[in-house]
């Protein structure tokens, strides 16, 4: 279950994959810093998100399998959708100004909850721990 309340603890290529999404590196060096939390609570297919970070705070709420809109801290907007392969969550999102793929998902190791994301052949990680 991905249930629970999720804190940052550290991250792999991040910098590089932020940088390939064209975030620049005043941001990228805020975004290294930006304390995400995630409480992330399911119920049957439906899922609620809060995410809050030096950034902002804001809720996402989807059903797995239903297109939904979602923007990046710096603005940049998404499309796309979760779904539930296993007992992995994969995100396959649309980013509007370029048309491009961002691909993303979350799994438990452990007790910790690792999400990838990958764009542009460009991989990166941030790892949560239960806050
Ligand atoms: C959620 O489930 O948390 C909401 C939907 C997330 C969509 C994909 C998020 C990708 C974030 C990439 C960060 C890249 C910064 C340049």
């Amino acid at each position: 279950t991905f249930d629970g309340n999720w804190k940052v603890d550290r991250s792999e290529n991040y910098d590089t994959f932020m940088e390939t999404m064209g975030v620049n590196i005043m941001k990228r060096k805020l975004a290294a810093h930006d304390n995400l939390k995630v409480i992330i609570h399911q119920e049957g297919d439906k899922f609620s998100v809060k995410e809050s970070s030096t950034f902002r705070s804001i809720e996402i709420n989807f059903t797995l399998g239903v297109q939904f809109d979602y923007a990046l801290a710096d603005g940049t907007e998404l499309s796309g959708a979760w779904a539930l392969e296993g007992d992995k969550l994969v995100g396959t999102f649309t980013r509007k100004d370029n048309g491009k793929t961002l691909k993303t998902n979350r799994v438990i190791i452990g007790d910790e909850l690792v999400q990838t994301y990958v764009y542009e052949g460009v991989e990166a990680k941030r790892i949560f721990k239960k806050a």
